[in-house]
């Protein structure tokens, strides 16, 4: 038999066509002037406190609002939603990853000039979102200290098309015996340069550094572009 599998080709065209949609909604989110940071991790790492806090502080002066995936449940947008930003609970039902689609059908009535930023909190997964655009200008991957320090090297396309890193629960790496130097140089191995965050949300550790980092992407004029390559297909 010869040429393309079918169901390769299938997959192709699939994420062919998300890539097309995520291409639009970039363009719309810089035409509406709001930064899209999404979020990335092993489910339980720690994604939906941090966000809650990151909406809580970043609210104090400025416009965020939130997008957040899970298979099932609302417990999430819930907690979320305590921050008093607007947010938006998308269920994927048995798909472990959000598609460019579900964000542009949950972005419905939402009037993207009125944000400054819109964060979207993906299903817990470090390996069926990693080649999903969503038209995201920043992707953030979440590692917790008690899952271990080789994770990157084990998950290295979720690590590799992420353009920051936030170590989550660093108030409980000494009772897991997390050894930091290890976690940092094998991030920094499969994306050299990234930027690394330490984060607690028990403490508060770490956050003034995130919020001036995420503060300096929304300064920064975005290119509003084809932006950068996650799928892998
Ligand atoms: N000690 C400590 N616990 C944390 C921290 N951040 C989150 N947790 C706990 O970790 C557990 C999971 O946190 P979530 O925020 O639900 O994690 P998640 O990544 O959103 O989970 P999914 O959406 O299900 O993938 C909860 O019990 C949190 O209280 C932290 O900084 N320190
Ligand atoms: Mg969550």
């Amino acid at each position: 038999m010869t040429g393309t599998p079918r169901i390769l080709e299938v997959r192709r065209n699939i994420l062919k066509r998300n890539d097309e949609i995520a291409r639009s909604l970039r363009e719309r989110f810089h035409k509406a002037g709001v930064l899209v940071i999404g979020l990335v991790s092993s489910p339980g790492s720690g994604k939906t406190a941090f966000l809650e806090k990151t909406l809580t502080l970043l609210g104090r002066h400025a416009r965020p609002a939130a997008l957040v995936g899970d298979l099932a449940t609302s417990n999430d947008a819930i907690r979320l939603a305590r921050s008093q930003a607007p947010v938006r609970q998308i269920n994927s039902g048995t798909l472990c990853l959000l598609e460019a689609a579900m964000i542009e059908e949950a972005l419905n009535g939402w009037e993207l000039p009125q944000l400054d930023y819109l964060f979207i909190e993906n299903v817990g997964n470090l390996v069926c979102p990693a080649s999903w655009d969503l038209g995201e200008e920043v992707r953030a991957v979440l590692l917790s200290v008690t899952e271990g320090e080789d994770k990157p090297l084990k998950y290295p396309t979720i690590f590799n098309t992420s353009d920051v890193a936030v170590i989550t629960k660093i108030d409980l790496a000494e009772a897991v015996e997390f050894d930091r130097e290890a976690a940092r140089s094998n991030v920094q191995k499969l994306r050299p340069g990234i930027p690394i965050f330490e984060v607690s949300t028990k403490t508060g550790q770490g956050f003034d550094s995130w919020l001036s980092f995420v503060a300096g992407r929304a300064s920064r004029p975005s290119a509003g572009g084809p932006g950068p390559i996650r799928s892998a297909g």
